[in-house]
């Protein structure tokens, strides 16, 4: 297909889209804002609709809220191809962060089109609903409840406002009961392959000067909110051996947590992203306070043994504070491996097209992690700036995501004849 010079109008294309999309946000936050649910986030996935029906696809939304539009193939009794990714972000994240996925799998129609490239099997081009981590623990809402995985207890989780997962699914147009019945609903044949373009969102592709990561497999997250019991006491007169201080406690967890939540031999990774303690008086002895953390690897054998590692510091540490420590771990995602037959595409696509590429790891999770339930599934990498994402500061180069669109599209085509 043509050479990176003969991308220069798809260039100018896709630069419209990534910067049309990008000014539809929250105007208060810093940063890119469109949160699951969110009117921002309503709005973004009217203009996406709209671009995926100019882009020639028949475009439906699923009862999970996912977008999905068809590329027809020759062949509808065929296994469909699926990509796409999320235009969901975190609070004042970036505006490339699953946006690279969802506008580079249109451009790839768009590509395929004016080529006359018509695939054998159908290519669903998917905007998967809510991927970003969330108050109710659960990243991926959309590729989750496609492949079977959201359950009816899910939707009694509530967030920080005390709003169920179902009600808020209900606010947002969607019913419940529709939402739990959409596993499968895509299409009658099955799913073929699923390929995920997406940015690197880490340090190691630019470090290592590589025009494309091949990912390898997609780390496990596991999630702990931990409730410290401590008392109120008067902050200027009890003396300091007799209190029973909630915070301190908090705040010796979260160094153990960056203490035995990393150092695994493949990218272990652990994070604690808030605190809230109670009664938050200047002159009271925190009582109470619920600490939010995560650990995530590839390695689910050192996963667990840190999770326990961890769970008894945390204890005995909170003890010594005369504090009382209630752990709830869950399990956000599994480890979840990239199928070798995928990857194996995706590298001979890419030598095929004189680019450099490495095998990496994903410490995100992405969508790719749920669809991996449906059918054999891949994801294509390009370089962060400085390795930095869910920030403002999160930036790709265009020429990168040509790239990667170039290297996504190809290896559609070929997996299409898989
Ligand atoms: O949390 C993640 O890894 C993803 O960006 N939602
Ligand atoms: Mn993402
Ligand atoms: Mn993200
Ligand atoms: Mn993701």
């Amino acid at each position: 297909m043509a050479g990176p010079d003969a991308l220069n109008p798809v260039a100018e294309r896709l630069k419209d889209d990534l910067t049309e999309l990008a000014t539809i946000r929250a105007p208060e936050s810093g940063g890119w804002t469109r949160t699951v649910f969110s009117e921002p986030y309503r709005s973004a996935r009217d203009w996406v609709r709209a671009r995926m029906r100019s882009a020639g696809l028949d475009v439906h939304a699923d009862g999970a809220g996912n977008l999905i539009g068809v590329l027809p193939g020759r062949d509808p009794s065929a296994p469909a191809l699926m990509t796409g990714s999320h235009t969901d972000t975190v609070e004042s994240g970036g505006r490339f962060d699953g946006v690279v996925g969802v506008l580079g799998a249109l451009e790839a129609v768009r590509l395929m089109r004016e080529n006359g490239i018509r695939l054998e099997r159908d290519l669903l081009v998917v905007d998967f609903l809510g991927e970003e981590s969330n108050d109710f623990g659960l990243s991926c809402l959309g590729s989750r409840a496609l492949a079977g995985e959201l359950t009816r207890a899910h939707l009694d989780r509530v967030d920080h406002e005390g709003v169920r997962l179902g009600d808020r699914y209900t606010g947002f147009g969607l019913d419940p009961s529709a939402v739990l019945g959409a596993a499968g609903d895509f299409t009658t044949n099955g799913l073929h392959r699923y390929l995920e373009l997406h940015i690197e969102q880490g340090p190691v592709l630019e470090e290592h000067g590589s025009a494309i990561g091949v990912v390898t497999a997609i780390a496990g997250i596991r999630r702990l909110v931990a409730d410290f019991i401590g008392r109120a006491d008067h902050a200027g007169t009890t003396p300091m051996t007799v209190r029973r201080d909630a915070l301190a406690a908090a705040a010796a967890a979260v160094l153990a947590v960056r203490q035995e939540g990393c150092g695994a031999p493949v990218h272990g990774v652990a994070t604690t992203s808030r605190l809230d303690a109670e009664p938050g008086s200047p002159n009271v002895v925190p009582a109470r306070v619920r600490m939010q953390a995560e650990m995530r690897s590839v390695d689910v054998g050192w996963l667990s043994d840190a999770q326990r590692r961890l769970a008894q510091k945390i204890t005995e540490q909170a003890g010594e504070f005369g504090v009382d420590a209630d752990l709830r771990w869950s399990v956000d995602n599994d480890r979840v491996p990239a199928h070798a037959d995928v990857q194996q595409t995706i590298t001979s696509i890419t030598d095929a097209l004189g680019i450099g590429w490495e095998a990496i790891p994903s410490g995100a999770t992405h969508d790719a992690v749920h669809i991996a339930r449906l059918c054999p599934m891949g994801m294509i990498f390009i370089p962060s700036r400085e390795g930095r994402s869910h920030c403002p500061e999160e930036w790709t180069e265009l020429d990168d995501i040509l790239t990667g669109v170039r290297v996504h599209t190809e290896t559609l085509i070929a997996l299409d004849r898989s």
